[in-house]
């Protein structure tokens, strides 16, 4: 975004960025301070807990992330929604 910062979900050993249209309306949302917000991704619902930074399916609680909001580069970064950069 305009101040350097980006989304990002855990992986393992690292930190995937979302997706723009993902990274949008997650920014949207948590400048509008909202405490959850409901996202299709990859046919899934999801939830993104912005109280708890985690994401984590509707439909199954229990398989969380963590998500941060981070500077675009990061040393840790693993890709962009499951896509490695090399
Ligand atoms: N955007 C895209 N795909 C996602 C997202 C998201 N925000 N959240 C979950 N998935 P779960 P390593 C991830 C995918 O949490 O090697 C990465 O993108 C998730 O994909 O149980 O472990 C990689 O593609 C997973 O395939 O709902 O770091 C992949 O894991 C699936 O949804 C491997 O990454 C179930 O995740």
């Amino acid at each position: 975004f305009e101040d350097g910062y980006q989304w990002y979900y855990q992986g393992m050993n690292g930190w995937w960025q979302y997706d723009e249209r993902a990274s949008t309306e997650i920014e949207e949302n948590y400048k509008k301070s909202v405490k959850t917000l409901e996202m299709l991704i990859a046919g899934f619902l999801y939830i993104i807990d912005f109280e708890n930074m985690l994401q984590y399916r509707r439909n199954d609680p229990t398989r969380r992330r963590k998500i941060k909001r981070d500077l675009l580069s990061i040393p840790d970064k693993k890709g962009v929604a499951g896509l490695k950069v090399t």
